[in-house]
């Protein structure tokens, strides 16, 4: 059976999510994240040199990326396209732009915003009030501005394509960039009126029920709001 090497709070929710979606079915390896520093225990190092979840094990295969999963997902046990757009479409370009937007663009900001927001922990009392405007200016100046920028751009699409990322179905370009929202909408402060689109999907996301299947499969998934 299908293996899904799991990290609670992370991006393989994703992946659980899909398989949801799909039917497949699977079984869940779960990891804990240190609650000091976060990182995903040693043990994970050997399922993948990385150390980092998501990894899935089919048969022989062992697959680590969540962008790579994903495609291999739909291609294994998506033969009925459903939650991909038709190849050769438009969405379809859309979903790929997505797939690899997500981590490639998105991510790396909003990781940058965690680091600053979590800098001044851990740091010596007397350095702390240092430590605390470089991080903010930082924010200030660097990833939220950005992040701003990104989330309007998400909004816009989501208003354009009917709600969806990809055409006006929901499609695996949808829980792919259900990270991202995610944790802009935890380490940002969104608003009904700038972000209508944003939070409206992800409330329509979380109401599905193979997104709470997948929730109750993973543990406990402090990204959500
Ligand atoms: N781009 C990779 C990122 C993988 C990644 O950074 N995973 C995080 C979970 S959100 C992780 O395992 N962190 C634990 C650690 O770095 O120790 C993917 O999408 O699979």
């Amino acid at each position: 059976m299908l293996t899904v090497h799991h990290l609670n709070n992370s991006r393989s929710q994703r992946v659980l999510w899909l398989l949801e979606e799909l039917g497949v079915p699977y079984q869940v390896k779960r990891y804990e994240r240190n609650r000091a520093t976060m990182r995903a225990p040693a043990e994970l190092q050997q399922v993948h040199p990385l150390g980092k979840s998501p990894v899935i094990e089919d048969g022989a295969l062992k697959i680590a990326e969540t962008g790579a999963i994903i495609e291999y997902l739909l291609e294994t046990y998506d033969s009925a396209g459903r939650l991909q757009p038709p190849a050769g479409s438009e969405a379809r370009r859309q979903q790929t732009y997505w797939l690899h937007y997500a981590e490639g663009s998105a991510m790396p900001l909003l990781l940058l915003k965690l680091v600053f927001m979590r800098m001044a922990s851990g740091v010596p009392f007397i350095l702390r009030p240092l430590v605390k405007k470089i991080a903010a200016t930082g924010q200030a100046r660097v990833t939220d501005p950005q992040l701003e920028q990104h989330l309007q751009y998400w909004n816009a699409t989501l208003q354009q394509t009917g709600g969806w990322f990809a055409g006006s179905a929901m499609s695996a370009a949808d829980i792919m960039m259900s990270f991202p929202l995610e944790a802009a909408h935890a380490r940002m402060t969104l608003s009904r009126e700038r972000h209508g689109a944003v939070l409206d999907f992800l409330d329509r996301i979380h109401a599905r029920p193979a997104f709470q299947r997948a929730l109750d499969t993973g543990g406990k998934y402090e990204l959500l709001k």
